[in-house]
C-alpha cells in the first residue's frame, strides 16, 4: 500500500472527511518518502477572522459552566485519544517522520495532560490573603481569560496543541489552533478526535475549540486580533521574535515556548553507562528535532577518553531508515531546509576546528526527496561557531572541560535555556548545578537526559526560550486572569494605609 493511501486509510479512520484532502492549495509530503500525501485548502484572512468572532462568542458561554463539567469534555477528549492513539501515533510518523515509538509517545503525552487537566478541574483556586482592615475578607479568584489562539511546530504536531487546548478549556477558554504547515493533517485528525468529544459532551457552545490551517500570513491575522486574549507560540526564536512584541503592542498575553540549545555536562563520578543512554536518546532520538535535543556536551577530561569512545560507537551502530517500514531507532530531518541547516552547521564546525563523526546523507529506499543523515558527534576545541546556535538536527558537540564551574559556564553562555543535565554521583555538584548559580535553564536535571519531560511539570525555558510555561505545575495561571477581590463585612470603611478622609 502506498504511504498516500495509507494516509487517506487513516484519516477517514480518524474521522477526517476524505474532500478536504484533494483540491487544496497546500500541498502535504510525508518526509519518510518526501511524497505528497495530500493537497489540503488554507483559510483566508476574513475566514479566520470570522472564526476568531464566534471563538469569542464560544468563550462567553463557556466562562459561564461550571470547571468541573468543563473537565468532563477533557475527559473525553482523553477517552477519545485512547480509542484512537494507534492511528494518531501512525500519523505523526507519517507527518513528522517520528519512529513508531516516538510517535505513540506523543500521544501518550495528550492523553496524560488531558488526565491532569481533568483533576486540575477541580482544583482552580485562589488564596485567602489576610487583610490589615477589621471585618475584612481579602481573597483573590481565577477567571477565564478569551480566546487562546494557539501556534505549534511540526516536531511535536499533536502534543503541543494538546498541553494548550486542555489546560485552556478547564480554565473556561475557547481555543483556535493554527499547527505548522508542515503537519496540517495530523492537526486535522486531532480537530476530528475533538469533534467526537464535542458530540459527546452534547451542549458546548459552537466554535469553542476549532483549528485553522494557514501559512504565516494567517498566523499573523490571529496573533494581531484584539479578541485573541493569550497566544500561546511553539517554534523558533526568530518566530517568537515576531509574535512576542507584536501580541504585546495590543497588550494581550503570549506563552512562548521558542528554540532550545540544550547541554549536558559529564562529571568524573558519572554513570557512564547511564549516560550514554541518556545522550544517545537526547541527542539522536527524534532526529535531533526536539526543542529539548542534547546539543553540546561538555566532559570532564578525567572520563572523556572513556565517554566519547563509547558515544562513537552508539553513534556507528544506530539504524537510520523509514519509520514506517523499518524498525529503525532514526528518522528522516522533516524537509530539505532542516539538511541545508545541518550540512550549514557541519561545515561551519569544521572551520572552527571540529573533528566530525557521522553526519552523512544516508539513502533510504531511494528515495531522493527524502532526508535522512547519519547523526553527528562533533569533538570542538572549545565552545565557538555554530555552538552558539539551535541547528534542529542531530549534530552534538563535545568539549573536554577541567573546571565545573567553567563546565556550567559554557552551558550557559548561550541565547536559548530550555534543557540542561548534569551527570555526576557527587552531591556537591549535582546541587550546585540545580542552585541559583547552576544552570540557568528551565529545565535542570540530575542523570536523566535533556529530552522527555513528562507533563507533571512546568515546560518552559528561560532567556530566547521565551519564558513562558506550559503544560504541568500551575502553568495553568497563565490561561486565567486573576482578580483580588476585598469584602467588607462590618459596619464602618477603614481606608488601607490608615488613610483618612472625613466628609
Ligand atoms: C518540543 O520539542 O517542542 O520534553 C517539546 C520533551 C517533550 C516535549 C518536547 N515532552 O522532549
Amino acid at each position: 500500500m502506498s504511504v498516500k493511501t495509507q494516509t487517506k486509510d487513516l484519516l477517514a479512520k480518524l474521522g477526517v472527511d476524505a474532500a478536504a484532502l484533494e483540491g487544496g492549495d497546500l500541498a502535504v509530503r510525508t518526509p519518510t518518502t518526501g511524497e505528497t500525501i495530500a493537497n489540503v485548502k488554507t483559510a483566508s484572512a476574513s475566514e479566520i477572522s470570522a472564526q476568531i468572532d464566534k471563538a469569542h462568542d464560544a468563550f462567553k458561554a463557556w466562562r459561564k459552566v461550571p470547571a468541573p463539567r468543563r473537565g468532563e469534555l477533557v475527559r473525553l477528549l482523553g477517552e477519545e485519544l485512547r480509542a484512537h492513539k494507534d492511528d494518531l501515533g501512525t500519523l505523526v510518523s507519517i507527518e513528522a517522520g517520528k519512529i513508531p515509538s516516538e510517535g505513540l509517545g506523543e500521544v501518550q503525552e495528550m492523553i496524560d495532560i488531558c488526565d491532569f487537566a481533568v483533576g486540575l478541574s477541580r482544583q482552580l483556586y485562589g488564596l485567602t490573603i489576610a487583610t490589615e482592615r477589621a471585618e475584612h475578607r481579602m481573597m483573590e479568584t481565577w477567571h477565564p481569560l478569551g480566546v487562546v489562539g494557539i501556534i505549534s511546530a511540526f516536531n511535536f504536531p499533536v502534543a503541543v496543541w494538546s498541553w494548550n487546548a486542555a489546560l485552556a478549556l478547564v480554565c473556561g477558554n475557547a481555543t483556535i489552533w493554527k499547527p505548522s504547515e508542515k503537519t496540517p493533517l495530523t492537526a486535522m485528525a486531532c480537530q476530528a478526535i475533538m469533534d467526537k468529544a464535542l458530540a459527546k459532551f452534547g451542549d458546548s457552545p459552537e466554535g469553542l475549540a476549532t483549528i485553522f490551517i494557514a501559512e504565516r500570513e494567517g498566523g499573523e491575522v490571529m496573533v494581531d486580533h484584539q479578541k485573541v486574549a493569550l497566544v500561546s507560540a511553539t517554534g523558533s526564536t526568530r518566530m517568537g521574535r515576531e509574535v512576542g512584541p507584536r501580541v504585546a503592542k495590543r497588550f494581550g498575553r503570549t506563552i512562548l515556548e521558542l528554540g532550545g540549545n540544550n547541554a549536558g555536562i559529564v562529571c568524573p563520578s558519572a554513570d557512564l553507562g547511564m549516560a550514554v543512554r541518556a545522550i544517545a536518546f537526547g541527542a539522536m532520538g527524534t532526529a535531533g528535532q526536539r526543542c529539548t535535543s542534547t546539543r553540546r556536551l561538555f566532559v570532564h577530561e578525567s572520563v572523556y577518553d572513556k565517554l566519547v569512545p563509547q558515544l562513537k560507537k552508539a553513534y556507528e551502530g544506530v539504524s537510520i531508515g523509514n519509520p514506517l517500514t523499518s524498525g529503525a531507532l532514526v528518522g528522516p530531518l522533516i524537509d530539505k531546509d532542516a539538511a541545508d541547516n545541518m550540512e550549514k552547521a557541519l561545515a561551519a564546525a569544521k572551520a572552527a576546528g571540529g573533528s566530525i563523526v557521522g553526519g552523512e546523507r544516508v539513502d533510504v529506499e531511494g528515495n531522493e526527496d527524502a532526508y535522512y543523515y547519519r547523526p553527528a558527534i562533533v569533538e570542538m576545541p572549545e565552545q565557538s561557531g555554530p555552538m552558539f546556535e539551535e541547528t534542529f538536527a542531530p549534530i552534538l558537540y563535545v568539549v573536554k572541560y577541567s573546571d565545573f564551574d567553567d563546565a556550567i559556564d559554557m552551558q550557559n553562555a548561550v541565547g536559548a535555556g530550555l534543557s540542561s543535565m548534569v551527570f555526576t554521583l557527587n552531591v556537591r555538584e549535582a546541587e550546585q548545578f540545580l542552585s541559583a548559580s547552576g544552570s540557568d535553564c528551565g529545565i535542570a536535571n540530575v542523570n536523566i537526559g535533556t529530552s522527555g519531560a513528562e507533563i507533571g511539570g512546568a515546560f518552559g525555558g528561560e532567556k530566547e526560550t521565551g519564558g513562558g510555561r506550559e503544560s504541568g505545575s500551575d502553568a495553568w495561571k497563565a490561561y486565567m486572569r486573576r482578580a483580588t477581590n476585598t469584602v467588607n463585612y462590618g459596619t464602618e470603611l477603614p481606608l488601607a494605609q490608615g488613610v483618612s478622609f472625613d466628609i
